[in-house]
């Protein structure tokens, strides 16, 4: 090896020093984040941890029949079946995900289990869905009528063509907790993009991806199209960005950068992410507008706007 290739301690760059923050906040992507934040403050109020938040949280949105984009209602993929991606995080390192999950209502909670135990990170398809069963998760079916009639509508009209990610078509929700031991967790579910090729996956389950969490730095997650975040592993660029010194909202935008350099056509291209460091401050940024954010401690509850590089048409 050659001796002046070896980087030492003093070319390194420092990691800004952040005072953790202790006062517990939740964030999530869109709108569907009100209630889903509800939870999640709920139990980190009264103690519990980031984790635990971060996956009741979620919970909320994957029962609701009226989120289009996650769990009990989500849009079924090109063959009319709804399948399902989840991944969650602590400030460990340690993760859990599920890919493909079939008839299962709470794929986060599958995650966490897969986190907590198995000795693995992700499960999928029929694995998911077995190991699932086994740990006391029941059979549901997922696809409800109004997400089969539009299906339906999609296959008369477009001949199987994909939608653009836009606006009408997609609410992922990925979140962000903190809790009152300064103690991080982030997790994302969702049913992907509507009517995906059978068998797609998407950045949600993917560690790096969809999230990410660094004791040191904080957590990020992501929306939107996620062939585009897996490429330059979306979530985990925004904390790398974090470390070099970057606020959460420059960080967000600097991945949003990347992606128009990695990608030749951004039209129609809707991405979001969204990060908190472990001080506590909190950013966004998305390729067009209309991705917002919603944002909760202990006294209030808001929706927020993110920043963005382009109006919607
Ligand atoms: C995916 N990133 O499966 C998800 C979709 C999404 O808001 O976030 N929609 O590509």
């Amino acid at each position: 090896m050659l001796a002046n290739s070896c980087s030492t301690s003093s070319d390194k760059k420092q990691v800004p020093v952040l005072k953790p923050s202790k006062k517990i906040k939740v964030v999530s992507t869109w709108i569907s984040g009100i209630d889903a934040n509800k939870e999640a403050i709920k139990i980190l109020a009264s103690s519990g941890d980031a984790i635990s938040a971060v996956e009741k949280g979620l919970n909320v949105t994957e029962s609701d029949p009226n989120n289009t984009s996650v769990g009990f209602g989500g849009m079924p993929d090109a063959n009319g079946l709804v399948t399902l991606d989840a991944s969650i995080m602590d400030d460990q390192y340690n993760c859990g995900s599920v890919t493909f999950l079939q008839n299962i209502e709470h794929p986060i909670s599958v995650a966490r289990k897969v986190m907590e135990n198995t000795p693995h990170v992700m499960l999928s398809g029929k694995g998911a869905y077995d190991f699932a069963l086994e740990q006391g998760f029941t059979h549901k079916n997922l696809l409800t009528e109004n997400a089969l009639k539009k299906w339906e509508l999609w296959r008369k009209e477009n001949s199987f063509d994909l939608p653009q990610i836009n606006h009408e078509n997609h609410d992922t929700i990925a979140m962000i907790a903190i809790d009152e031991n300064g103690k991080m967790a982030a997790g994302c579910t969702t049913s992907g993009w509507a009517f995906k090729k059978h068998g797609r996956v998407g950045d949600s389950p993917i560690i790096g991806a969809g999230i990410f969490v660094d004791p040191e730095i904080g957590g990020a997650c992501a929306t939107g199209l996620g062939e585009s975040i897996i490429k330059i592993c979306g979530s985990h660029a925004v904390v790398e960005l974090m470390r070099s010194g970057l606020s959460p909202d420059e960080a967000c935008r600097e991945a949003i950068e990347r992606i128009k350099k990695t990608t030749d056509n951004y039209d129609d291209l809707q991405v979001g992410f969204l990060a908190m460091n472990i001080a506590g401050e909190v950013g966004s940024h998305s390729m067009y507008s209309g991705f917002e954010y919603a944002l909760q401690d202990e006294n209030k509850s808001e929706l927020i706007k993110s920043g963005y590089e382009f109006d919607w048409k």
